[in-house]
C-alpha cells in the first residue's frame, strides 16, 4: 500500500517569496481506506466537480436559530455554491500542527509523527464563498447582528449582543466540517476525515472563513483538496478540512479522530513523572485513551515567529562587512498580525548543550536587533486591524569576530502586543511548538 503524500518545501526557499507559490505549498494528508495515495486522488475517486455537492444541516440545535435548515437539510451543487455567492479571498497562512515537530527533539524524548522542520507552511490567497454567507443564507441566525465594528474586535460575541438570542444560542454550538474522504477504519460515520470549529468561529466577520476552490488565483488541485476546501484562519491546518462535502450544525463537538485522538497536547504532569516515562506509558492504549479524554482538541494557534536562513551548521562565508543576513517569517494570533521581530547572537555553548537550556540561560544583557518587516498583509491591517497573514522580515546582524561558532535567536509580538513564548512545553505528539527560534553553531571561518 502507498503512503500518503506527506511534502515539505526548503525551509529556505520559503521565504523568497510573500505569497506562497502553489508548487511550494506542503502536503498533509492522512492514511484513508481509498485510495491509498494522495496522488491517486483525483475527483474521480469522490466525486467529480460536476457532480460535487456540499449538504449542509442543523440536529440538536433550538430550530429557532437555524431557519429553513430545521426542516430538512440544504444541498448546495459546487456550481451554485460558485454562482450564489460572491467570490471571496483572504491571505492566511495554513500552518500544520506539527509545525517545527523535530526541533523538540534537541532537548527532549523525540514526539511522534513526522519529523517536520519549519516549512509546514504557506502563505496563500484562498478563493471561495464565505462560511458565513453561506450559513446566513441558509437561514442560520447571525450571532454578531448586534455588534458594532468596534466589538467585532473580540471573536466572540459581546456580552452586551448575548442579550439577542442568536448570539446566546450559537455560544454553545459547533459546525462540523466533513470530509469526502474515508479514513482507515471506513465503517462509523466518524471515521471519516472531519473536524469541528466553533459556530461562532465559522460566522465571525472579521475571521474570514472560506469554502475555498481557488488558490493563489488558480483553481484548488485534487492535493490541496478540490474541488472543495475549508479555510479556517487562525486554526491549526487539521481543520482546514480538505474534500469538503457537508456542514453541520451541532451541540457537541466532531468526534472524528482527528479531533478525538490526534490533535490534542498531551504532556507529562509536572513533578510526576518525566517525559520519556510518560512517552513509554503512553504506548498502552487504555492510558492514552484516558489521557486523550482529558484534553480539549487544539484549535487556535499562536503568536510564533522562525528563522528560515541561515540553517544549522551553516558556514557563512562572504562575511566582508562582518554581517549575517537573517531571514524568516512569523504568525500572529487571532487575527492581529505579527508586527516586531527581533533577533540577538551568542556564541554556541556547543552540542552538549541543549537548545532548551540555551534559551535558559541567556544573559541578561543580551542585545537584540528590531529586524526590518520585509512584507506584510497588503490588506492594510492598521484600517481593520485584521490579518492573518504571516509577516515577512529580515536583519543584518554583526557578527563578532572573536566568536567562532554562534547561535541565533529570534522572537516576535503581534500588533496586540502578545509576545512569542521563549519555551513551549513539549508534548507527546510534538504539536505548537512556539518556541523562539534558534539556529545552532553557524560558523565563520576566520582566515
Ligand atoms: N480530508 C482531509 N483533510 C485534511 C487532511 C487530511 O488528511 N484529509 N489533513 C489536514 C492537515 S493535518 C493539514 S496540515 C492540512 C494540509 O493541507 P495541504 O495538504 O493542502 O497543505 O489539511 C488538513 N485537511
Ligand atoms: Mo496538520
Amino acid at each position: 500500500m502507498s503512503q500518503p503524500l506527506n511534502t515539505e518545501p526548503l525551509s529556505g526557499k520559503l521565504t523568497d517569496a510573500y505569497i506562497t507559490p502553489n508548487q511550494l505549498v506542503f502536503n498533509r494528508n492522512h492514511e484513508s481506506a481509498l485510495p491509498a495515495s494522495v496522488e491517486q486522488v483525483t475527483t474521480s475517486s469522490w466525486g467529480s466537480a460536476e457532480s460535487w455537492t456540499l449538504t449542509v444541516s442543523a440536529y440538536g440545535t433550538d430550530n429557532r436559530h437555524t431557519g429553513s435548515l430545521s426542516g430538512s437539510p440544504r444541498v448546495l451543487s459546487l456550481e451554485q455554491l460558485q454562482r450564489q455567492f460572491a467570490l471571496s479571498h483572504v491571505v492566511a497562512t495554513l500552518e500544520c500542527a506539527g509545525n517545527r515537530r523535530s526541533e523538540l527533539a534537541d532537548s527532549h524524548p523525540e514526539p511522534e509523527g513526522i519529523q517536520w522542520g519549519n516549512a509546514v507552511i504557506a502563505n496563500v490567497i484562498w478563493g471561495g464563498a464565505s462560511l458565513r454567507a453561506v450559513l446566513l443564507a441558509a437561514g442560520v441566525a447571525d450571532p454578531f447582528a448586534h455588534h458594532t465594528s468596534e466589538q467585532q474586535s473580540a471573536l466572540e460575541p459581546s456580552e452586551q449582543s448575548s442579550s439577542s438570542q442568536a448570539a446566546e444560542w450559537a455560544r454553545s454550538l459547533h459546525l462540523h466540517l466533513l470530509s469526502a474522504q474515508k479514513s482507515k477504519s471506513n465503517d462509523a460515520e466518524q471515521a471519516q476525515f472531519a473536524a469541528s470549529i466553533p459556530l461562532t468561529t465559522a460566522m465571525h466577520p472579521n475571521q474570514s472563513c472560506l469554502l475555498a476552490y481557488e488558490y493563489n488565483h488558480h483553481p484548488l488541485t485534487p492535493r490541496h483538496g478540490a474541488p472543495l476546501r475549508a479555510v479556517v484562519p487562525g486554526h491549526v491546518g487539521a481543520r482546514w478540512v480538505k474534500w469538503l462535502s457537508a456542514l453541520k450544525i451541532s451541540s457537541s463537538p466532531s468526534d472524528s479522530p482527528p479531533m478525538r485522538e490526534d490533535y490534542k497536547l498531551l504532556t507529562p504532569r509536572t513533578g510526576q513523572e518525566g517525559e520519556k516515562e510518560y512517552a513509554d506509558k503512553a504506548q498502552d492504549g487504555d492510558f492514552r485513551t484516558r489521557e486523550l479524554d482529558k484534553k480539549q482538541p487544539i484549535q487556535r494557534l499562536e503568536a510564533s515567529c522562525a528563522i528560515t536562513q541561515p540553517a544549522h551548521d551553516a558556514e557563512l562565508l562572504d562575511q566582508a562587512d562582518g554581517k549575517a543576513a537573517v531571514k524568516g517569517y512569523a504568525v500572529g494570533q487571532d487575527g492581529s498580525p505579527a508586527t516586531n521581530v527581533w533577533v540577538a547572537l551568542v556564541a554556541d555553548p556547543g552540542k552538549d548543550t541543549e537548545t532548551d537550556g540555551l534559551l535558559r540561560n541567556l544573559p541578561d544583557d543580551l542585545h537584540w536587533h528590531h529586524a526590518s518587516i520585509l512584507h506584510q498583509d497588503a490588506a492594510d491591517p492598521s484600517q481593520t486591524g485584521w490579518s492573518w497573514a504571516w509577516t515577512l522580515w529580515h536583519v543584518q546582524m554583526p557578527v563578532p569576530s572573536d566568536v567562532t561558532s554562534y547561535a541565533i535567536i529570534a522572537r516576535c509580538s503581534t500588533a496586540a502586543g502578545v509576545e512569542q513564548p521563549k519555551i513551549s512545553p513539549w508534548n507527546l505528539r510534538g504539536f505548537c511548538n512556539r518556541s523562539w527560534s534558534v539556529v545552532r553553531h553557524v560558523s565563520v571561518p576566520h582566515t
